[in-house]
């Protein structure tokens, strides 16, 4: 538009002294949103200090994208149906290093950042951990200097906030837009259309003599790019989240709307926003709804033709694709963009399906996240003819490819048909999971153990066709929010004994190893530690009304609620240590109060009756006068990334109790360890690592391993035989199915009981005396204050190495193949 933008003034780059701060956060609020100080709300004072922060993120942005175009560096995508990242702007503020000039700024004005940084809503784009995992990873790949894009949805409504009535879990809309987004950059620009349904039809011969296909869609709907600028450590690079948002191509149909059908009119309008309201609530489980499918093509193709448009602009043909780009898909969420990248070469830029299919194996890599049965993602054959018909004959296409290259291989019959992306047993279906390993070069896992199983069960066979493909990537978390935001009080710590270094490189933390001998740095780690529990017990004050004393241990437990994670575990044992204490109110115990943190899926029944017997079992436990106040359960309710950033540096004790062979890896494990919580845990997921970088003595292991966990449910189990032979469990048991905490409703928990002693699943029973066995030698530690605090120094000094730029750097080097700093 602009002949020559070098005779253009330059911005002058934003000044970032205090007072400059100061004054230009009272300009924003008048110019930036038309209000003044007199008028201003909270609020406004919030969108005026992000959008002077903003500013100053904007220089390091346009430098960053300037860098990447002038050097021609690859770039990564990440393709992800969750990004959970929670606040942003105590996040974009320390990675800026401006903390204290803002905070001094905002003094000035006579406001606090503390304050602020409380109204601004969590963006709870995601259920839990995977999400999670994705908004770590971005911040890392900011960070270690990959230009990378995370791409996905910007859903109108996020993860539901909970609320607890009567001990059930309510649902309620998050609408963490209200307020406007200051973060975000609408950029209409970045439009495409993206297709449904329709048919395909043979559109004549293409000059390579092949027959040329095209898809006209029924119904297309415009998919509109809003971007989140993504701050790396001391600003190193900013990157872009873009996420998408549907809009319907006719706002409204006049003719309709003239001829008085009002609701007609809109009803385009309706279906395409729908696309993109909500997020779909359930973390490790499918629903197989419609809407699901619909939102993943949606987002799997307007990323698709933004990456294709970028590259031909800058390289000018599609042929070095491979070359310049690397797309991460984040499970089989977005497996279908494997198919969308085969139409697109194929269909609109006349590759042979050879070619293409080549082509998606260089670009693509997939992360799996789990090997439960219900959360493999498999799409009915008819569903996925109607709503993508030529996706669904490229996908018979490559597997025809795949299956005769099988069978050149020596395989046949079974094995034929469990390689296929088409499961024929009853109902076909699309198995997503195949079509992502074959259309892609690299198959990670996300912990040692999990990727150990990934080759031994679900991708058994892949990987004897395959057998270089899987490869593993232990999880990580970014450590400048998990220590240094959330707990500034370790974080200086830190910083006082081993410099400025730990952020950039977490495994400096290692020095703290030796100061765990050091009487005085103990104390100073438990002042700490007990600042950020007295933190804790205000939040539980103000949310829940419950009084918890900050010298008890604090055990926490925070995740979805899951059977898989067993919660119940943990509760049952908390009815068994009630028992025990009032029959032996002589012994020595140790005052405890366990903590509960989580939602569960609005219609997973089991995990709602968990958290309503969690509350049952709190009420008649807290109340009761014979345990002295020995023990306390408390259910916190929303628990989000904020209340996380509360919780986690508060911990004494880390549950990890999950079944073994269940819990892909964890990664709430990884942030209580280095915020100086000790684990009790199984031998699961980032479990099993964990415990190598801690060591053993400095983790409370229990409980069956995988491989037993396997044996046992192949050879028979037999819960009734364990509950027999444990005096505690089955007391504690018979107390939860007879009704003394739900005397109103005795029968209450009768299934949820019944289901432990006909098939157990999750062998509650099998590990329940283990469990107790290692909460006992719990207690015997905590009544040696000095050396549960030397421990607690050795497991944040060991667990630097769960860094998530540790494991970006790993991504960037096997599987991406891109430099890093
Ligand atoms: O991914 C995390 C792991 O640390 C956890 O162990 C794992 O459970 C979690 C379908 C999932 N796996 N699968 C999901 C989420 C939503 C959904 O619709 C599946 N989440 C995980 C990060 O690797």
């Amino acid at each position: 538009m602009i002949e020559n933008p070098n005779l253009l003034p330059k911005p002058e780059p934003r000044p970032v002294t205090p007072e400059a701060l100061a004054n230009e956060i009272v300009d924003k609020l008048t110019y930036g949103t038309g209000k003044d100080a007199k008028a201003a709300t909270r609020h406004d004072w919030l969108t005026a200090t992000i959008l002077v922060i903003r500013d100053r993120i904007i220089d390091h942005w346009m430098a960053s994208t300037r860098r990447a175009y002038a050097e021609n560096s690859k770039r990564v995508y990440y393709l992800s149906l969750e990004f959970l990242i929670g606040r942003l702007m105590r996040d974009a503020v320390t990675n800026l290093e401006l903390q204290g000039a803002v905070r001094q700024a905002l003094a000035r004005l006579g406001a606090d950042f503390d304050v602020l940084a409380e109204l601004e809503p969590d963006a709870a784009l995601g259920n839990g951990g995977l999400g999670r995992l994705a908004a770590c990873f971005m911040e890392s790949m900011a960070s270690v200097d990959i230009p990378a894009y995370g791409y996905g949805i910007r859903y109108q409504n996020g993860l539901f906030r909970q609320e607890i009535s009567d001990g059930w879990q309510v649902e309620l809309p998050e609408t963490w837009l209200e307020h406007g987004n200051p973060w975000e950059f609408e950029r209409r620009e970045s439009s495409y259309e993206v297709g449904f349904g329709g048919s395909v039809e043979p559109v004549g011969q293409r000059t390579d003599g092949e027959m040329a296909y095209r898809w006209a869609p029924a119904e297309r709907v415009i998919a509109t790019a809003y971007d989140t600028p993504v701050v790396g450590w001391r600003a190193k690079r900013v990157n872009t989240l873009r996420l998408w948002s549907a809009k319907p191509i006719d706002p409204i149909r006049l003719a309709r709307f003239n001829a008085g059908d009002y609701t007609g009119a809109l009803e385009e309008s309706n279906k395409a926003e729908t696309l993109t309201r909500v997020l779909y609530p359930a973390d490790s489980h499918i629903a197989g709804q419609e809407l699901r499918l619909r939102q993943e093509f949606f987002f799997s193709s307007a990323s698709l033709q933004d990456i294709l448009r970028r590259h031909v602009q800058q390289h000018g043909s599609l042929r070095n694709l491979a070359d310049y780009v690397s797309i991460q898909l984040n499970d089989t969420h977005p497996a279908i963009a494997v198919a969308e990248l085969l139409r697109l070469l194929i269909d609109e830029h006349e590759w042979t399906l050879a070619d293409a299919w080549g082509a998606a194996k260089a670009v693509f890599s997939y992360t799996n996240h789990t090997l439960l049965p219900e959360a493999l993602e498999s799409w009915p054959v008819p569903l996925m003819e109607r709503m993508l018909p030529r996706h669904m004959q490229l996908v018979y296409a490559v597997n025809a490819i795949e299956l005769r290259r099988a069978r050149k291989n020596g395989m046949e019959g079974d094995v034929i048909s469990r390689l296929s992306m088409i499961d024929e047993n009853g109902e076909r279906r699309v198995r997503m999971g195949t079509l992502a390993f074959l259309g892609s070069h690299s198959i990670n896992g996300v912990s040692a153990l999990h990727t150990d199983l990934m080759k031994e069960t679900v991708f058994a066979d892949l990987h004897r066709l395959y057998p270089d493909r899987i490869n593993n990537k232990t999880n990580g978390i970014t450590p400048r929010r998990w220590l240094m935001q959330c707990n500034p009080g370790l974080y200086d710590l830190a910083r006082e004994a081993l410099g400025d270094r730990i952020m950039d490189d977490a495994e400096a933390l290692d020095g703290l190893a030796k100061l765990s001998g050091d009487a005085a740095f103990r104390d100073r780690f438990a002042a700490v530690k007990r600042a950020n529990k007295d933190r804790l017990a205000r939040l539980v004050r103000d949310r829940v009304g419950a009084r918890i004393d900050p010298t008890a241990l604090f055990d926490v437990q925070i995740k979805r609620i899951h059977e898989y994670k067993r919660q119940l575990l943990n509760i049952i044992e908390a009815v068994a240590l009630w028992d025990q204490i009032r029959s032996h109110p002589e012994r020595d115990w140790v005052p405890r109060v366990k903590l509960f943190g989580g939602k569960a899926a609005p219609s997973y029944h089991n995990a709602k009756v968990i958290i309503k017997l969690a509350h049952d079992v709190a009420r008649v436990i807290n109340n009761d006068p014979a345990i002295d106040n020995l023990l306390k359960v408390v259910f916190v309710p929303n628990y989000n990334v904020s209340t996380a950033e509360v919780m986690v540096p508060a911990a004494d004790l880390s549950e990890q109790i999950s079944t073994a062979g269940m819990e892909a890896s964890g990664t709430g494990n990884m942030k209580l360890s280095l915020n100086g919580a000790l684990t009790i845990g199984t031998l699961d997921g980032a479990n099993v690592e964990i415990r190598d970088h801690v060591g053993a003595e400095n983790i409370f292991i229990f409980g069956l391993k995988a491989d037993e966990v396997a044996q046992r449910q192949a050879g028979g189990r037999d819960p009734a035989a364990n509950i027999a032979a444990s005096p505690e469990l089955g007391q504690a048991l018979a107390a939860i199915e007879g009704g003394i905490f739900s005397p109103g409703e005795p029968d209450r928990y009768a299934d949820l009981v019944a289901g432990l002693r006909a098939h157990d699943w999750f062998m509650v029973t099998d590990d329940f005396d283990d469990y107790c066995r290692a909460q006992r030698e719990v207690d015997r530690l905590w009544l040696e204050p000095e050396a549960w605090t030397a421990m607690a120094i050795l497991n944040t000094a060991r667990v630097g190495w769960f860094s998530s730029d540790r494991t970006i750097r790993q991504y960037a080097g096997d599987i991406w193949n891109v430099p890093t700093d």
